[in-house]
């Protein structure tokens, strides 16, 4: 079905900036909002119209900002309220509309709220947060495990009752069960779009409705009435996007969230294509080995699902995840063909496509070998486990290296100068030594680059409709090697043959694809005969008059 009527963020890309990676303006180490403003002209140029702006909000920053103290106020190391004005102004000047992150299922432990409420049962705030009394034998209520590791209660000696946390004891659960609550932040909510901002990425949204004496954490029972009440006191009536983080999503409950006949958000981000790749048990610290088969029948299951009602988002990284080139591509050899080619794959999908900060440079995961370099809480604590539990260190360290959240936390190299040009001063966390080689001024320098390609990817989005609004078909399904897929507009198509491998790779093209493709992006004419060779990492593309 073609969509008659489009949302503005059906056709935009939305770009990532983790603040306190991306540019440093006086010096401390930490990137900040100035810093920001500086860089809106790149962004301009790559061409995309969102920045999704990780937490910029007062926090002790025990999770970089990801637990906040004050929703109303800027956390003095990235700025100040005029400088997020300034930033909202300039960027729209340019075309730009900024997301924040909206992190409502949890405060940070210092939040007036928590202090309040942890002063005394009787506090205003108390029912704001998840208080339990002990287990008869005074241990926990029960055995849920926070994702950071270690249980998801922490006993408050004042008061004699445990708190709730999902993520660290410093990151207390709200209690979304009570109405004051609720009206608290969608007071907090209008202030913030009432400032101009084009919308919000909902931190793990699924776990809100949570209902803990029933072992819930995600997706509770009052989930979406929560989100349709959420819907109705901030969003309706108002043109903006809104992304909800749900690691529980399924393509069934997506459309929950983003069917059209719901009044609910405009996307998920779901991670079904990451977890494929983690192991049952011990999760992203033993990955399995790479299978594209899996890969591709995630995201082709999700391009279906979702084609006439609801919305992909597109992603292959982001602030918790690895690389992208390290993680599906090959950072060594290939670095530049295989960023490309995972580029021209997921930007042609059907969907919202996000870029996180350094992706459109190829930046790679950053080979720490030692703890001490670390600065991600999650890693930190998960090392702690480790060692508690006997494991050996080294294995820790490579599970790390391969998919802990710091690989994408280290600056952004913005040029060869010390510490990638990100800061003068020190970095809160060294930048990848491959700077020298990998950064902005480099790729904009090469018109081969991994930069040039995004550019003329997010621009093809802006022109070609079939981008936006085509039919996904897979092709070559079971090929462990190649990820095929055309997307059909009326009685034009795109044609996608990508190579995941670093080896030559010959394949037999499918009868309906044969013939000739005009060229999209800069490819050259392709002429398709009964069989074709790729060349590692290779991407075939084209357009035609053809429907499927
Ligand atoms: O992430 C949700 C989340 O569950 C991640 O912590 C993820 O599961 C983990 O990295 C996988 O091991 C969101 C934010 O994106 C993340 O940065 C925050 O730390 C977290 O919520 C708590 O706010
Ligand atoms: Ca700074």
């Amino acid at each position: 079905m073609t969509q008659t009527t489009r949302h503005w963020w059906q056709s935009a890309t939305v770009y990532q900036i983790y603040p306190r990676s991306f540019a440093d303006s006086n010096g401390d180490g930490i990137g900040d909002i100035p810093g920001i403003i500086g860089k809106l002209d790149y962004l301009r140029e790559l061409g995309i119209g969102v920045i999704w702006l990780s937490p910029i909000c007062a926090s002790p920053m025990r999770d970089n900002g990801y637990d906040i103290a004050d929703y109303q106020a800027i956390a003095p190391m990235f700025g100040t309220l005029d400088d997020f004005d300034r930033l909202v102004a300039e960027a729209k000047a340019r075309g730009i509309g900024i997301l924040l992150d909206l992190v409502v299922n949890h405060t940070s432990d210092q939040h007036r709220w928590f202090l309040d409420a942890r002063s005394s049962r009787e506090s205003r705030y108390r029912d704001y947060y998840v208080w339990r009394d002990p287990a008869p034998d005074g241990g926990l209520p029960n055995d849920i495990q926070s994702t950071f590791g270690g249980p998801a209660w922490t006993l408050d000696p004042v008061t004699g009752q445990y708190w709730f946390h999902q993520f660290a004891p410093e990151q207390p659960d709200l209690n979304w069960g009570n109405p004051e609550l609720r009206a608290d932040i969608y007071r907090m909510m209008n202030w913030w779009l009432d400032r101009g901002i084009a919308g919000f990425r909902m931190d793990v949204i699924n776990l809100i409705a949570k209902e803990p004496d029933r072992g819930i954490t995600a997706d509770g029972p009052k989930l979406h009435d929560y989100i349709q009440e959420m819907h109705r006191e901030t969003l309706a009536g108002r043109d903006v996007m809104t992304v909800g983080e749900s690691w529980s999503a399924t393509p069934a409950t997506a459309l929950l969230y983003s069917g059209r006949d719901r009044a609910e958000l405009s996307m998920v981000f779901q991670f079904e294509h990451v977890m494929q790749q983690w192991h049952e048990t011990w999760g992203k610290w033993q990955p399995k080995p790479f299978d594209l088969v899996a890969l591709k029948r995630v995201i082709g299951r999700w391009q279906t699902a979702l084609a006439d009602d609801g919305w992909n988002s597109l992603f292959w990284g982001n602030h918790d995840l690895p690389r992208a080139v390290s993680k599906y591509g090959d950072d060594k050899r290939y670095r530049v063909e295989s960023a490309r080619m995972l580029a021209t794959v997921l930007h042609l999908l059907k969907g919202t496509p996000y870029v996180y900060q350094g992706e459109e440079i190829g930046m790679t995961n950053v080979p720490f070998s030692s703890i001490e370099q670390y600065r991600d809480i999650e890693t930190l604590n998960m090392h702690r486990l480790h060692l508690e539990a006997g494991l050996p260190e080294a294995d820790f360290i490579t599970g790390a290296n391969e998919n802990g959240r710091d690989n994408s936390r280290t600056p952004m190299q913005w040029n060869d100068a010390a510490h990638a040009g990100f800061t003068t001063g020190t970095p809160w966390i060294e930048a990848n030594p491959n700077y020298e080689r990998i950064n902005v001024a480099a790729a904009e320098a090469d018109p081969e680059s991994i930069l040039a390609h995004y550019r003329r990817l997010i621009a093809l989005r802006r022109t070609l409709p079939l981008v936006i609004d085509g039919r996904y078909t897979p092709w070559l399904e079971a090929h462990p090697e190649v990820f095929a897929y055309t997307r059909t507009l009326g009685t034009q198509s795109l044609l996608v043959i990508a190579n995941f491998t670093a080896r030559d790779v010959t394949i037999d093209i499918p009868a309906a694809l044969r013939g000739d493709w005009q060229p999209l992006l800069d490819a050259a004419p392709a002429l398709l005969r009964e069989r074709a060779t790729l060349a590692p990492f290779e991407v075939i593309t084209g357009l035609a008059d053809r429907s499927f």
